[in-house]
């Protein structure tokens, strides 16, 4: 069981490498090269690099184990993995410091595109005996004045109730608690799926062995990944938390706000566990 689980973690980073490179090549680039944003962005982090090794006196030794271990890191390829655990939330914020409508948060390494279209009250494509607490999610999209936003779309990604995600742990059906829900008239949806396992970042690769290095932990609190959009609406990306998470104080990711967490209640008309959130989206 060790190995299986060994196994898994490992291809993780790999896969994720993977369709992060499909998806830069779809995007395209322009071939644009801004000459001053670069110097001033490069010149900047090189700086702050020599500065550290100046300040902190680094010996030769920290520097070669500096080069073994970033060399290491795109040999796990763990570069989408260390990026989105340690810059992207300064990313994040900054992308939507002007936002009125929802708070978002990071993306993090394994969103796909183009999950199972399902109607507005679906339940989410999952394995007959998905193991987990069943949990309803409902509420509305809504514009910041207050529109319902009829049509929108909300696609849901979340770990399963082990804390692998479909298409990046195998041995998980494909799109297995990924989906694409369509709200009705009034903007509304309620989705079925279980609720998500606290989220253990690979440890056996470059960024377990940094954390196991400078003792710290390698948790990120229970979550569930959205990105909800309409049309002549801003895309949002957030993920929603559940209250009482040992992690929810020290995510790994530093992707937690006080606005994503949700209150979940037992559900008065079936096992398992309903919550309300309504993503409020603002104009383009
Ligand atoms: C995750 O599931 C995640 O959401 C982030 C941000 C980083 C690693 C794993
Ligand atoms: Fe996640």
């Amino acid at each position: 069981f060790e190995t299986e689980v060994t196994a898994k973690a490992a291809d993780s980073g790999a896969n994720a490498s993977a369709r992060f490179a499909e998806r830069q090549a779809k995007a395209g680039s322009t071939g644009v090269v801004d000459h001053e944003r670069v110097d001033r962005l490069a010149g900047k982090a090189i700086k702050a690099l020599n500065d550290l090794v100046i300040e902190e006196q680094m010996s030769y030794e920290e520097y070669n184990a500096f080069k073994a271990w970033l060399i290491k890191v795109g040999e796990d390829g763990e570069w989408p993995l260390f990026l989105d655990v340690w810059l992207e939330h300064s990313v994040e914020e900054v992308a939507n410091a002007d936002r009125e409508g929802s708070k978002g948060t990071i993306e993090g390494p394994y969103y796909l595109d183009g999950s199972p279209e399902l109607e507005w009250n679906g339940t989410i494509p999952m394995r007959p005996d998905e193991p987990g607490t069943p949990f309803v999610f409902k509420g509305q999209v809504k514009s910041v004045s207050g529109e319902p936003l009829p049509g929108a779309k909300l696609e849901l990604w979340h770990a399963d109730n082990l804390g692998f995600y479909s298409q990046f742990a195998p041995g998980l059906p494909e799109w297995n608690l990924r989906g694409t829900f369509v709200a009705n008239e009034n903007g509304e949806y309620e989705i079925h799926t279980i609720r998500p396992a606290p989220y253990q970042i690979p440890t056996e690769g470059a960024c377990g062995q940094l954390i196991e290095a400078a003792g710290w932990h390698a948790w990120r609190p229970a979550h569930m990944h959205f990105k909800v959009h309409a049309p002549e609406h801003m895309l949002i990306t957030s993920q929603l938390y559940f209250p009482g998470d040992p992690h929810n104080n020290d995510d790994i990711a530093s992707a937690v706000k006080p606005e994503l967490m949700l209150d979940p209640q037992p559900n008065p008309d079936a096992e398992g566990e309903y919550t309300v959130y309504d993503f409020v989206l603002d104009p383009e």
